[in-house]
């Protein structure tokens, strides 16, 4: 998914500038949580995991093609962050530095163009304004194959603002900061001294010490229930039922943690990861054991094929069976690095040796 899809959905006229009043169940912060949250920063809200050995990718038949052949990775020891990164966390970093996001920013046409295919026409200049995609619902059911069916440039749309201008994080500081595009991640990072996983790190991590399950807390499917992460139950994009009590964001850390003490490794946001997505990346990798790999040495996505993306991890709120089966560990997807969507954040992870 990419800033693409939402200029060429203006460009023939689909224009959502509005927030949408929300069905969301919004949890009042106790002060407890926030202090917990705040002590993230220095490195009491990480958890050692202890490397080894696994099997990354899919284990068994019936996922997407980009997930095989799974492979044998050996990982080192990291630190992570048990939760992603919260509105207040990166609220601490910005103002301790100043920094806007990409979404804060106006649109770089030069920079734009390259991710489209030659001859694609300059939007006017009101449309090149600050802003990011923003999920709406549809009335009923709609086409899969089109994701500008509930994905929408919205100007004004930021991290503060997460569904548009019209919305805030007032009452979110405890939910996963969204609308973060990749180098705003790693800015963040390097400010906490940390940096973004691998997504072999990531995937390790994810399985919580179990071997080949499907899900993080084994094999049973969470569609029906309330406990196990943040996903879209009910039919996609049109009718969340939120048996899991969140159409959008959580709070972190209001599901089952995974065997490793982790929070929302499957569903919630998705998760940057530092390796360039390359679909075809597994099959490249498949006859070598791989040691702390850091991904492909470029970026590759059939179905975006001007676009430089980034490996993206865990699923999110947004995600479904029917369509987006990917609050899995082996799931994968590459997001263009300069884009910011509604259910996509980060977590942090450091070395040994940092700590
Ligand atoms: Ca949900
Ligand atoms: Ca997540």
């Amino acid at each position: 998914m990419n800033k693409f899809i939402g200029i060429i959905s203006i460009m023939i006229g689909i224009i959502a500038c509005q927030n949408e009043t929300k069905k969301e169940v919004t949890k009042e912060i106790k002060k407890d949580e926030i202090d917990v949250i705040k002590s993230v920063n220095n490195n009491k809200g990480m958890v050692w995991i202890e490397g080894g050995t696994f099997n990354m990718g899919a284990a068994s038949k019936g996922f997407y093609k980009r997930e095989y052949p799974s492979h044998i990775v050996e990982v080192d020891g990291f630190w992570m962050d048990i939760h992603e990164v919260t509105n207040l966390q990166y609220s601490e970093f910005t103002k301790a530095t100043g920094y806007k996001t990409v979404a804060e920013r106006a649109v770089d046409w030069e920079e734009l163009k390259k991710q489209l295919p030659p001859d694609t026409p300059k939007p006017h200049d009101s449309i090149l304004q600050a802003g990011s995609l923003v999920f709406k619902e549809s009335k009923g059911p709609v086409s899969l194959n089109n994701p500008a069916n509930w994905w929408f440039w919205t100007i004004g749309a930021n991290w503060k603002h997460p569904e548009g201008k019209d919305s805030d994080i007032t009452n979110k500081m405890s939910h996963p900061v969204v609308q973060i595009a990749y180098e705003d991640a790693i800015a963040y990072c390097k400010w906490a001294n940390k940096r973004l996983p691998t997504e072999a790190e990531w995937e390790f991590a994810a399985r919580g010490g179990l071997v080949d399950k499907k899900y993080t807390w084994g094999d049973e499917d969470p569609k029906n229930r309330q406990d196990l992460a943040n996903i879209y139950q009910g039919d996609f994009p049109y009718n969340n039922t939120s048996i899991d009590n969140y159409t959008g964001t959580a709070p972190v850390m209001q599901f089952k943690s995974n065997g490793y003490q982790l929070f929302d490794m499957s569903g919630n946001v998705w998760e940057w990861c530092s390796d360039f997505f390359n679909e075809n990346y597994y099959e490249e990798v498949a006859s070598k054991i791989c040691k702390n790999p850091t991904g492909a040495k470029t970026s590759y996505n059939s179905r975006e094929t001007y676009v430089i993306e980034r490996v993206t991890k865990g699923g999110s709120f947004l995600c479904h069976i029917s369509y987006c089966f990917n609050y899995r560990p082996s799931a994968r997807e590459g997001t263009s690095v300069d884009t910011g969507l509604s259910h996509l954040g980060f977590r942090c992870v450091k070395e040994k040796n940092i700590i």
